[in-house]
């Protein structure tokens, strides 16, 4: 049956998401939260962390040099972040699909920046851009024993 089946390796596709400092005072942790989980991608890591500026420099070191790379690592390291792991099928795509364009006013409409944020600098929320750097992202916040694999019993109405 389903559930006795190894799940095929894009069903184990995981990315790095994190609730930005500012998602969290504005209090959308639960709004993403329930993006994801009602789309039918399982949760495999959560912590609230509170970044260091050498940390989220490491975490956006591709854009060091860019002029508001300053500004971007102070206020990622600015208050508390939710990391998260997502894993499912397509999941790293379809999770950039989720977030919207980096500039939520350039955001569709039920995307998450487009329906709730307005400027680029204050987006609310970090997904990964692809495997590589869903790999490394994942491997930069979590341990792997933070990492938890699980069936969950609505994976067979999800998969076929
Ligand atoms: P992404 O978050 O959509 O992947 P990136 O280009 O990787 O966008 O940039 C990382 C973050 O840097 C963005 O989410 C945004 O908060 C910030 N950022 C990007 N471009 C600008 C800019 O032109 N001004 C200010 N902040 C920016
Ligand atoms: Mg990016």
């Amino acid at each position: 049956t389903f559930v006795d089946q190894e799940l095929s390796a894009a069903e184990l596709e995981r990315t790095f998401i994190a609730i930005k400092p500012d998602g969290v005072q504005r209090g959308l942790i639960s709004d993403i939260i329930a993006r994801f989980e009602k789309k039918g991608y399982k949760l495999v890591a959560i912590k609230l962390v509170h970044p260091t500026k050498d940390f989220a420099e490491k975490h956006y070191d591709d854009l060091k040099g860019r002029p508001f790379f300053n500004g971007l690592t102070d206020f990622l390291s600015s208050g508390p972040v939710v990391a998260m792991v997502w894993e499912g099928q397509g999941v790293i795509k379809y999770g950039r699909k989720f977030i919207g364009a980096t500039a939520p006013l350039a955001s569709e409409p039920g995307t998450i920046r487009g329906d709730f944020a307005i400027s680029v600098g204050r987006n609310i929320i970090h997904g990964s851009d692809g495997p590589e750097t869903a790999k490394d992202e994942i491997a930069l916040w979590f341990k792997p024993e933070e990492i938890l694999t699980y069936k969950k019993e609505t994976d067979k109405w999800l998969y076929e």
